[in-house]
């Protein structure tokens, strides 16, 4: 009776209360009462509880409080099922029910987990299980998705289990606070209060990367201080393991790469030296003594003035696999960046990762994965892919893509960048291997590598809404839903993220998944239409500013991408320039060297093209680019048409800050095709089509606008 009385009071506790008006802070984790819910009687009468682990007891409380909170009312927790439609979760060890049950589970792996509906002593029960209590964890999610989304079947049989193994999120985060990238203030990560306040929000942060799958964050910027590898900072990353632990989430940390000169007092941080290696060695294993389940290092090595093997001259395999040696004991792993670009090489920037890694093909250690951003030059509106997924089979190759949105309008532009990813991802590598999409690359699937992963660059911050915009927080979500399966559709995250995070109801849900689908291309409209890239603002990448050449590297030039001159634009990557495209398989390279087969959206970052080339439109590619332009204010104006109608549809706190930054959107959307046409026209002499307004101001007004205080600069 005391047992049954105690189990209430639990259970009570677990219903959902939003604890203040709706701004954002509970991303799609919102457990308010769904009508719909429970729709049968063979779904969660009852919860049967486990606290065998904090993990299972983290599942316990989820479900518990996001059930109760769906279905309106506690739902009563037992130990035992005691009537139709009991609720179990665990796995075989944990529960002697579960391990009664053929359920399936070799099929899912570690992580994976099986969601059923089952019969036990005659009576209907649902199970989530997995082989891991991880497992359990993820399936519990899954489950509260399909009730927050209203695609509960009556008839449960779900088997998932994730495409690549390492999920995880990149913190650019400083250890004084400020995130490098950042528009959603400052980290979330109190160095200074930790190990010994441990903010509740770390909590929130681990239940909802668990909810999309993510296992794994690099606490640390990958321009890495030495500082954070100290014994302080080690024990207070450890307390943030501790926190992150149950919900499945490794911690990483960054390693600089002169650590042993900054910390340890050498006189080298030569990798094949003795007494460098040494001190590595000893450093990792002090690192797992704080953190015995530490996941390893995420390395930038000579990039951007980072240091790196190269100062001594070794190569990048070199320093990597010095790192990945001591690692290995402890099962840790090394995530060496290919983002690379030297100050003196004269090669076009978007060949010199390929030029550097292709060669150390074959030479890297087997907990190595070499981490590649998604395009050959920096994370823009539109790339193609990077040139190396496909190239180096016999190392596997990690994908990185940018969250937090530095190129594509900081947080105040609504861009949701599921297509991007999927671009990236479905983009067909070319190789003679069968399958051979970008996807297939990452996921290990193609070259049989066990070890794989997905990166996403964080755009979590400590504002109230995560990741300084409402629908920023889609971008996160659909990172972890992609990582885990790069195969779901864009639409369908959209889709799922509108319904848990907002509203059900089909009027809202069609036409704002409808907006969010083309707003990626909006940007690339009214920032860098037709192939074009790099036009941003210096340094902070704010606005525009196409006209810059005077910076002292030519690749930090805008104008050093776009080439604009009398004759036309584009930068010539095919055979007669810099033969960029020699760098991809014969099929895409074939595709890729020849204007008339190259993608239109592509058209400028591979080849350098008349203004008066005729486009498939028929239009002339200036008159063309100037219509690109028009259409992307154009689709901006339509978005604030498509919000303002869904007014009532949801809580005003939200729908304000939406509407405010919809309409940011566009006066920067206006701007950044005004300042563009008119630093393109100065340059082309060709007048606008017809019925395409001139822009605001002169060239001039446009080339003085400064912003010294741009947020989230490096
Ligand atoms: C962390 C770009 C960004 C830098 C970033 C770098 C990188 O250059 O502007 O802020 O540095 O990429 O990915 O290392």
């Amino acid at each position: 009776m005391k047992h049954r009385a105690l189990l209430a009071v639990l259970a009570a506790a677990f219903v959902y209360l939003p604890a203040h008006a709706e701004d954002g802070y509970d991303l799609w984790l919102r457990y308010g009462q769904q009508s719909s819910y429970p729709p049968s009687a063979e779904h969660s009468r009852e919860l049967v509880h486990s606290d065998a682990s904090p993990t299972l007891a983290a599942v316990g409380r989820e479900l518990a409080s996001g059930l109760g909170g769906l279905a309106g009312a506690p739902i009563p927790v037992v130990r035992e099922p005691s009537r139709p439609g009991a609720l179990l979760y665990g796995t075989p060890r944990s529960s002697a029910l579960i391990a009664g049950l053929s359920l399936g589970l070799e099929r899912v792996g570690p992580e994976g987990y099986v969601i059923r509906s089952v019969t036990l002593g005659g009576k209907a029960a649902t199970v989530i299980a997995g082989n891991t209590d991880v497992g359990a964890l993820y399936g519990a999610f899954h489950y509260l998705r399909l009730v927050q989304t209203r695609a509960l079947a009556q008839n449960l049989d779900i088997v998932s289990r994730p495409r690549t193994r390492l999920r995880l999120l990149n913190h650019w985060d400083n250890l004084d606070g400020h995130v490098e990238r950042g528009y959603a203030g400052q980290s979330i990560w109190d160095w200074h209060k930790l190990p010994d306040w441990l903010d509740p929000r770390y909590t929130d942060y681990a239940r909802a990367c668990a909810s999309i799958g993510i296992n794994g964050s690099v606490l640390t910027n990958v321009n890495a201080n030495a500082t954070s590898l100290t014994p302080a900072y080690l024990e207070k990353a450890a307390a943030l393991a501790g926190v992150l632990r149950p919900y499945g989430v490794r911690v990483y940390l960054t390693a600089r790469f002169s650590a042993p000169i900054e910390l340890g007092g050498l006189k080298t941080a030569d990798p094949l030296d003795p007494g460098v290696r040494a001190w590595w060695k000893a450093k990792i294993d002090e690192i797992y003594r704080y953190i015995p389940d530490f996941g390893g290092f995420l390395v930038k090595a000579n990039s951007e003035g980072q240091p790196g093997p190269q100062d001594y001259q070794r190569n990048h395999a070199d320093g990597a696999n010095m790192l990945a040696e001591a690692l290995a004991p402890h099962d840790g792993i090394v995530m060496w960046r290919a983002f690379v670009y030297a100050s003196s090489a004269t090669e076009d920037r978007a060949k010199q990762a390929h030029a550097e890694f292709l060669p150390l093909e074959g030479r890297f250690a087997k907990n190595v994965l070499v981490q590649v951003k998604n395009g050959p030059i920096d994370f823009q509106p539109r790339e193609p892919f990077s040139p190396l997924f496909g190239a180096m089979p016999k190392t596997p190759l990690m994908m990185e893509f940018q969250i937090t949105k530095e190129y594509l309008g900081f947080a105040t532009h609504l861009a949701y960048l599921a297509p991007l990813f999927e671009e990236a991802l479905d983009a067909d590598t070319g190789s003679a291997r069968k399958g051979s999409t970008v996807a297939r690359v990452v996921t290990g699937e193609l070259d049989q590598h066990e070890l794989s992963g997905m990166a996403g660059v964080a755009n979590i911050g400590a504002d109230r809404n995560w990741s300084g915009s409402h629908f920023d927080q889609a971008n996160w979500y659909a990172f972890g839903r992609l990582a885990w399966d790069p195969d779901v559709s864009s639409q369908a995250i959209a889709e799922e993220w509108v319904r848990m995070t907002f509203s059900n109801d089909p009027a809202f849900v069609q036409p704002v998944v409808e907006m969010m689908m083309g707003s990626r291309e909006a940007v690339v409209d009214y920032m860098t239409p037709l192939g074009l890239a790099h036009l941003m603002g210096t340094g902070h990448h704010y606005g525009p500013a196409p006209w810059v050449s005077d910076l002292s590297r030519p690749e930090w030039n805008p104008a050093y991408y776009h080439r604009a001159d009398a004759n036309g634009i584009g930068f010539e990557r095919g055979p007669k320039g810099s033969n960029a495209t020699g760098q991809y398989s014969p099929r895409v390279a074939a595709a890729f060297a020849d204007p008339k087969k190259t993608p239109e959206n592509l058209l400028l970052w591979f080849h350098h093209v008349s203004w008066d080339h005729k486009m498939s439109s028929g239009r002339t590619l200036w008159d063309e680019l100037v219509t690109h332009y028009d259409r992307g204010v154009g689709k901006v104006r339509q978005m604030r048409l498509t919000w303002e109608a869904q007014s009532g549809r949801v809580d005003a706190g939200r729908f304000a800050q939406v509407s405010a930054f919809l309409a940011i959107q566009e006066k920067e959307a206006q701007w950044w095709r005004d300042a563009c046409i008119a630093y393109f026209q100065s340059i082309s002499k060709r007048p606008l089509p017809v019925g395409s307004a001139p822009p605001a101001h002169s060239l001039d007004y446009y080339k003085s606008l400064k912003f010294p205080y741009a947020p989230g600069r490096g």
